[in-house]
């Protein structure tokens, strides 16, 4: 029997990160799909027990992502899983065989990539405000009518209170110089930075900016926001760790595909509606994405965000949105300019 294995044709040059299918070589068994890969959300996987030797067994254990979901006895060999539920990206079908007090594992990884093809949206500039062209935006949110923002660079890092209009910094808090700042977030009226390669976060109080605590992570440390009940984090790869804001325990991550594969070097985040905005490294591209698949739902094309007869200081980076009023406010690196900008599908954009 001939098993094909899917390897996800990507390329680094597009952040896509490198995964492929594999089965561990096992002496007694194998384990066979009865699936053309590539996998989609919402498939259900067939599998089979194929017994190599044919030697006596007892019984077998299905784990899907190390929980037992089924159990298989000879006479039985098939099985099904279903990928619905269970999100997009890297998958682990483990099926232990048990004879007596022997047991074989049997590994399989499995990449689940997203159903339906991504929305292609744009944005209009609805207004332009003044931005401190010597911050190397970081991380950015507002709220109540000022706007947050963190800066990179070791050095040269801060925590920023910013008038939105003018683009003024109203309060500035230094961060320590071993570190390298990174994305923020507002959770329960603290402000939370991450710091790049330390592994530190700092904890503010939002009012004065005065640093309360420090946390620590086994990451890098790149984007940051929060919904009601977690802080929620980038690290540069294609995966979003879920943090309680209270002990700092990473609670669970979800990996970010689309049709054709992972999205990697996720960096700056925005909660909205439900749904993660990250904007994507080194391009002019923010994707929206499930949270609870990881399923990328719209790809924003930002390209001519930045006037296209200046020279651009920095990448895109940066997403905050006001709640409140419904607007969404984007900027980059050393940009001497921030905008307020409506998301909206391309195919309604009037060129
Ligand atoms: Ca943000």
């Amino acid at each position: 029997l001939f098993v094909a294995f899917y390897g996800c044709n990507t390329s680094q040059d597009d952040g896509r990160a490198q995964q492929s299918n594999a089965t561990e070589k096992t002496a007694n068994f194998d384990l066979i799909t009865h699936n053309v890969a590539p996998y989609a959300l919402n498939d259900t996987l067939n599998f089979s027990l194929l017994s190599k030797t044919a030697m006596a067994w007892d019984s077998a254990s299905i784990l899907l992502d190390g929980k037992s979901v089924q159990k298989l006895f000879p006479g039985r060999l098939d099985f099904s899983l279903l990928t619905k539920g269970h999100g997009v990206g890297s998958h682990e079908v483990v099926v232990e065989v048990y004879q007596g007090s022997e047991k074989e594992r049997i590994k399989r990884n499995v990449i689940v990539l997203a159903d339906k093809e991504p929305e292609i949206w744009g944005f209009q500039i609805k207004a332009k405000f003044p931005h401190d062209a010597d911050a190397f935006t970081q991380g950015l949110l507002y709220d109540k009518g000022f706007l947050y923002e963190g800066t990179g660079q070791k050095g040269a890092s801060e925590l920023r209170k910013v008038e939105l209009l003018t683009g003024k910094v109203l309060e500035a808090k230094k961060v320590s110089i071993d570190l390298f700042g990174e994305g923020i977030a507002l959770f329960n009226e603290h402000l939370y930075q991450l710091s790049w390669q330390a592994g530190v976060g700092l904890v503010y109080q939002k009012e004065g900016l005065k640093e309360v605590t420090r946390f620590y992570y086994s990451t890098e440390g790149w984007g940051l926001t929060a919904n009601d009940s977690h802080l929620i984090m980038s690290d540069g790869s294609h995966h979003i760790r879920f943090i309680d804001p209270t002990n700092f325990q990473e609670q669970h991550t979800i990996e970010v595909y689309d049709t054709k594969g992972a999205i990697g070097y996720l960096n700056e985040l925005e909660w909205v509606d439900d749904k993660i905005y990250a904007n994507i490294w080194q391009k002019d591209e923010i994707v929206v994405i499930d949270p609870i698949s990881g399923k990328v739902e719209k790809r924003i094309d930002m390209k001519g965000i930045f006037p296209a007869n200046q020279s651009r200081p920095g990448v895109l980076n940066g997403i905050a949105f006001d709640a409140e009023n419904r607007r969404f406010f984007v900027t980059g690196k050393y940009w001497p300019f921030l905008f307020e900008v409506l998301f909206m599908p391309k195919s309604t954009i009037s060129s």
